[in-house]
């Protein structure tokens, strides 16, 4: 391990003693350890070093985290039958009562409660487990609606932006660093025939037709805790939290869940769309959304389903083009296949896309009044 995690530890403020260190989940971005404690009861920590390469300001991430967990523990105590201290991280401060630890090399440590009897799931694989995570981040967007937006940090610049990460990977094209373009010219070419029909839903923000409210910005599955009889439990991997379209939270959380395959599977003819698996997670999503949800953020869910594994794919090309400095990657050519993955995943998903918008027509409808005779 190239860090010295029990020296870190003893940084914050734990109880007991460590017992083991285990690498943890399998997020793109932190690198993340499990620490067990020695005969005890306690559920032990997790602990995790904050990527500052993406997470250029880590105080004002931290702070983000300490608002947005702090802003849900409040509304949960209020909530019958709920258990904020479970369903909501708990950040572990320092012995100096800090967010967060900067060691001597200036890498940046947090610690939360390890919340245990959990699981998180790449892929989904029930369609129970589909509708508990729409129930759950529709609720989370209800949570956070009235939490002071201003508040918030943007901890990425322009996140979800596709006018800017076409931007970025349009420089990173022209500069072409790593010799690699000539290798992917039938991505470019995928990229520039959709440009105009994906910044749909960007417009209309500019116009001021879809609101701003504040969502996750990366709602794959594997981003929430489910506990053992699969009801989802916590909602985790706050670091993106800030303003956004929820179409953006939704299609994000679709291209993980429609998907046959994983996201960067090799062989394209697995990549299909399980269409009961995206029928279950968006009642799971209406039922708390409807509560806010406009017509037109009805209307452009399904442009977000489009939107998130277009700019997905166009993220990690970049990142492929840049010499692969942002993902964490695992062998030679991985985020050219992620980004294989992600247009192909499109490609379904635009031949499938009347049926999808039809399904959340559907649903949506259930949740209106019956008109009157
Ligand atoms: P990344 O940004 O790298 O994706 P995450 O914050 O999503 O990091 O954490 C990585 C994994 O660690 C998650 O997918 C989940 O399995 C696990 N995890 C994160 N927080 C907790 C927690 N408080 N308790 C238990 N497991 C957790
Ligand atoms: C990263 O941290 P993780 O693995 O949950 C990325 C997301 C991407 C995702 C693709 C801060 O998420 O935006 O959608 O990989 N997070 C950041 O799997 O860039
Ligand atoms: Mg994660």
């Amino acid at each position: 391990m190239p860090y010295n995690i029990s020296e870190i530890v003893a940084n914050f403020s734990t109880e007991g003693e460590i017992d083991t260190i285990i690498p943890f989940g399998s997020g793109h971005i932190n690198d993340t350890f499990r620490i067990k404690i020695t005969g005890s009861d306690l559920p032990g920590y997790l602990l995790q070093r904050v990527n500052h390469y993406v997470f250029v300001n880590v105080p004002a991430l931290m702070n983000n985290v300490q608002l947005v967990t702090e802003h849900l523990k409040k509304k949960l105590i209020k909530a019958p039958g709920s258990d904020p201290e479970n369903e909501v991280l708990t950040i572990v401060r320092t012995k100096d009562n800090k967010l967060f630890f900067q060691d001597t090399d200036d890498n940046y440590w947090r610690m939360y409660l390890f919340l245990k009897n959990t699981k998180s799931y790449d892929q989904v694989l029930t369609e129970n487990q589909a509708y508990e995570g729409g129930k759950a981040f529709g609720n989370f967007q209800l949570l956070l609606a009235d939490l002071d937006v201003t508040l918030l940090a943007e901890t990425i610049p322009g996140f979800h932006n596709v006018t800017m990460r076409l931007d970025k990977f349009n420089k990173a094209v022209l500069v072409d660093g790593k010799d690699r373009i000539k290798e992917v010219l039938p991505e470019l070419r995928f990229i520039v025939e959709r440009v105009e029909k994906m910044t749909s839903i960007l417009n209309l923000g500019k116009e001021g037709k879809l609101p701003l409210r504040i969502i996750h910005n990366d709602t794959k599955f594997n981003n929430i805790l489910l506990d053992v009889h699969d009801h989802a439990q916590c909602i985790i991997d706050l670091d993106t939290v800030m303003p956004g379209y929820v179409a953006y939270d939704f299609g994000d959380a679709i291209r993980t869940i429609i998907n046959t395959a994983s996201e960067d599977e090799p062989d394209l003819s697995k990549i299909n769309l399980n269409i009961s698996l995206f029928k279950a997670y968006t009642e799971g999503y209406f039922k708390s959304a409807h509560h806010f949800l406009t017509d037109l953020e009805v209307e452009m869910l399904v442009m977000g389903v489009l939107l998130i594994p277009y700019m997905q794919g166009v993220r990690f090309l970049t990142d492929y083009i840049e010499g692969d400095v942002y993902y964490k990657t695992y062998f030679a050519g991985h985020n050219l296949q992620r980004t294989r993955a992600q247009f192909q995943l499109l490609r379904k998903l635009e031949e499938q896309h009347a049926i999808l918008d039809q399904i959340i027509h559907e649903v949506s409808e259930t949740y209106k009044a019956p008109s009157s005779q």
